[in-house]
């Protein structure tokens, strides 16, 4: 019986008292192991497709199919929700389905998509973008992880040939509609479940600072070039360019070599920014770049600025949305300021998303949590719709 006790056990780490599984590592396969299994178990028909995400089939896959899922990896110390909720949901909702002795006219599946966080090669949604072509197979292959291995590798290790990666108009061909159950992401929902509207606009740019490595203890203040300086200094000028609700992060600084005593001859960091529309979060993003560029000019330094991936605003389509909610019984509509996969597919395919109430609105954070009770009535609501859109 697939429940989230079997995520919270496979995925945990314990180190971080979170949950860290990413892209094709051991934790996520694992994962992806056990879904397979639970899927077999329900007689679905197990395909991976060429860009690494896994699609269970009931149902010959053709045109037309309604199709349900999320993700299993998570932001490194994550929760357990985020995604493996998605995915739970689905095998639960197929199994209410069948205990009502439904029978879909139109095939049914669920997909898995791979490193959706992006918490390992860096893209989110990476699975999905290769698949839409939002990304290009030769980006992907050389992203690498911390330890140096490159997306392709791991990918090749897994058993996909990263040179067969790509645009897969078949697998979206057969896309009648995408519908992502996933936990809320912040505190929009006094109900246990609602549709979502709208995803912020949302994109990555990678800050690279270089300056003079040196010795911390024989290098005289005035005679440093020292990056992390101007790095420290783009914190706060993220937090002070996010105004009218943008949202700008940075969530990693990585000095090299990161040593105690080295002063750092570079250091990355990440901007995660966020707004409402494209011109407002590339005004942010602006502000900061050019913020950037003075603070590392003051400290001889440089500065070079990368986007890593960049997604507009994303309107559900609301035929879809209105048509569900309603066969809900009126649940409310409500935008979130998380990017999913469903945000990408909805450039492609009719996409809806529901969401399942979250107390307390963390995420990305262990304490990450929503109610059984909440959940439960997820699975019915995902059941609901399913039948409602396959039969
Ligand atoms: O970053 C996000 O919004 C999503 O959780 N990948
Ligand atoms: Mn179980
Ligand atoms: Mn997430
Ligand atoms: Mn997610």
């Amino acid at each position: 019986m697939a429940d989230l006790a079997d995520i919270a056990d496979i995925g945990r780490d314990a180190r971080r008292g979170g949950y860290s599984r990413h892209g094709f590592d051991t934790a996520e396969l694992e994962l992806r192991e056990w879904f397979t299994a639970e899927a077999r178990a329900r007689e679905l028909d197990v395909r991976p497709d060429r860009n690494g995400n896994l699609w269970a089939w009931w149902g010959t896959p053709g045109p037309g199919a309604v199709v349900t899922g999320s993700h299993l990896d998570s932001v490194p110390g994550g929760g357990a929700f985020d995604g493996p909720l998605g995915v739970v949901s689905a095998l639960q909702a197929f199994d209410v389905l069948r205990a009502n002795g439904f029978t879909p006219s139109r095939p049914l599946a669920i997909v898995v998509f791979v490193e959706e966080e992006g918490g390992r090669f860096g893209v989110a949604c990476l699975g999905s973008r290769l698949m839409t072509g939002a990304t290009a197979p030769e980006v992907a292959a050389r992203l690498v992880d911390q330890d140096g291995i490159a997306f392709g590798e791991a990918a090749h290790r897994a058993g996909f040939d990263p040179w067969r990666m790509g645009r897969d108009d078949e697998a979206l061909g057969r896309v009648g509609a995408f519908v992502e159950l996933h936990v809320e992401q912040g505190r929009g929902l006094d109900v246990p479940v609602g549709v979502a509207s709208s995803i912020l606009a949302h994109g990555r740019w990678r800050f690279t600072f270089t300056g003079e490595g040196n010795h911390a203890g024989a290098t005289p203040i005035e005679d440093r070039r020292d990056p992390m300086l101007p790095a420290s200094r783009v914190v706060l000028a993220a937090r002070k360019a996010a105004r009218d609700g943008a949202r700008a992060t940075v969530g990693r600084i990585v000095p090299n070599p990161g040593g105690t005593n080295v002063i750092a001859s570079s250091v990355d960091l990440w901007l995660d920014a966020r707004a409402a529309d494209d011109r407002r979060t590339r005004a942010v993003v602006a502000e900061i770049t050019e913020a950037a560029r003075g603070f590392a000019a003051e400290e001889g330094c440089q500065v070079h600025v990368t986007e890593e991936s960049y997604g507009d605003t994303v309107h559900f389509d609301a035929r879809l949305r209105d048509d569900i909610a309603g066969a809900l019984g009126g649940v409310p509509a409500l935008p979130t300021g998380a990017g999913h996969d469903a945000g990408v597919l909805a450039a492609h395919v009719p996409t809806a998303m529901l969401f399942v109430r979250n107390p307390t609105g963390v995420s990305h954070a262990p304490e990450e949590f929503a109610e059984a009770e909440d959940c439960a009535a997820g699975v019915v609501a995902l059941a609901t719709t399913l039948e409602h859109l396959a039969r």
